[in-house]
């Protein structure tokens, strides 16, 4: 069992609390980055953390301020550090680039900055996203194909892919980037499209609703499970030099099949409840991602378990438990 110490941020996120919990496993201090407003309102804005609140140090800090980032790392003192937090919801980021912009390129920047001057042996792991590929050139996509992001989003993830790669060139530091396709789970966000669905399928089927709009059925990704993926992050940071790996499944599904699969895992016929909204399709869409991790499987000795249908049906199960259906 290791006696390190870690920093998260982001840690009350879908992929904070299971890392939180992968590394407290694994025998880690685990130390996590929050907004102050996260204090003041824990039943809430603290819900994915519930079981392991007891056992975790939460540090009040902001992302756009250099000298409390500065503060936090100086008092931790991390031998990791994952750095998960950012303006995750791409349709956002269309209707506010600049925040999504601010927090995920200046914060990145100020966490880099900060590990730098004050625990260089420090091992920083950068959250990076498919949706850095966009319109891709090719299909599978690893870690030689060229970005093309789409949103604002996407070109502030390759912002910070840009910013740790060149951290570990110019200045030695142990700085890796995950480029991670979608991930889900019954703790994703309301927003997202397959927590959107597995919600709607069990208030439908609980009598609270009886409708789900989307936007592009025809969108197709690249799904797996977000417990399985935070061990990749871990495991980038147990190598023996820093580099960049993609972790993704290389199996793609439509929205369509999300959907036509969620609802007739509830005995439901999804044509009857699902309409199509043009509001809800983006400026720019990415049609199709699929990850090619090849380079994780050979290195970091990671592949995905968990199948496409089982997620689908986890994600159901959990949120019709929760309406008591
Ligand atoms: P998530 O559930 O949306 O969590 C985002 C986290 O970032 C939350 O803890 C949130 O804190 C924090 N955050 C957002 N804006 C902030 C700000 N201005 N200041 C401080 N904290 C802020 O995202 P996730 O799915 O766990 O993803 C984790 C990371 O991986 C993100 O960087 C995401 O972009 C990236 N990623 C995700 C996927 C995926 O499929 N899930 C794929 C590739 C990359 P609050 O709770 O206070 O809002
Ligand atoms: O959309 C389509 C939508 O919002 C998936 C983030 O974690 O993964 C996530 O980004 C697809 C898109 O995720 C609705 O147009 C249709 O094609 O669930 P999403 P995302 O945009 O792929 C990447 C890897 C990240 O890095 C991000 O942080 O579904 N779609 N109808 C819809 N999407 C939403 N949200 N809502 C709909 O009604």
């Amino acid at each position: 069992m290791s006696s390190k110490c870690a920093l998260l941020t982001g840690i009350t996120g879908q992929d904070g609390s299971y890392l939180s919990e992968w590394l407290l496993s694994q025998g880690y201090e685990v130390h996590g980055i929050v907004r102050r407003v996260a204090l003041e309102d824990p039943d809430h804005r603290l819900s994915r953390l519930r079981e392991i609140r007891s056992r975790l140090h939460l540090h009040a800090a902001s992302l756009e301020s250099y000298a409390s980032i500065h503060r936090v790392v100086h008092e931790v003192q991390p031998d990791e550090c994952y750095h998960l937090a950012a303006q995750s919801f791409v349709s956002y980021s269309f209707d506010d680039e600049f925040s999504t912009l601010n927090t995920n390129i200046n914060g990145t920047h100020y966490l880099l900055s900060a590990v730098k001057a004050l625990t260089p042996d420090c091992r920083f792991y950068f959250a990076g996203s498919s949706e850095m590929f966009g319109v891709a050139e090719t299909v599978p996509q690893n870690e030689d194909t060229r970005f093309h992001p789409r949103s604002s989003y996407g070109i502030s993830k390759v912002a910070g892919f840009d910013l740790t790669r060149n951290y570990r060139e110019a200045y030695g530091l142990y700085a890796a980037n995950g480029i991670l396709f979608n991930h889900e789970s019954p703790r994703r966000g309301y927003e997202f499209v397959t927590r959107k669905i597995s919600s709607a399928v069990a208030r439908i089927a609980a009598g609270k609703s009886t409708e789900l709009r989307l936007g592009n059925l025809d969108a197709q990704r690249d799904w797996g499970h977000a417990r399985e993926y935070v061990q990749a992050m871990w495991m980038m940071l147990q190598q023996p030099t820093p580099d960049d790996y993609v972790i993704a499944t290389g199996e793609c599904h439509s929205v369509r099949e999300f959907v036509e699969l969620a609802f007739c895992h509830a005995g439901l016929d999804y044509r009857k409840y699902v309409t199509t909204d043009r509001e809800l399709f983006r400026p720019a869409e990415i049609n199709l991602l699929k990850g090619d991790a090849a380079k994780a499987r050979r290195v970091l000795g990671w592949s995905h378990q968990v199948k496409f249908q089982d997620l689908v049906r986890e994600m159901v199960d959990e949120d019709c438990r929760a309406l008591g259906v």
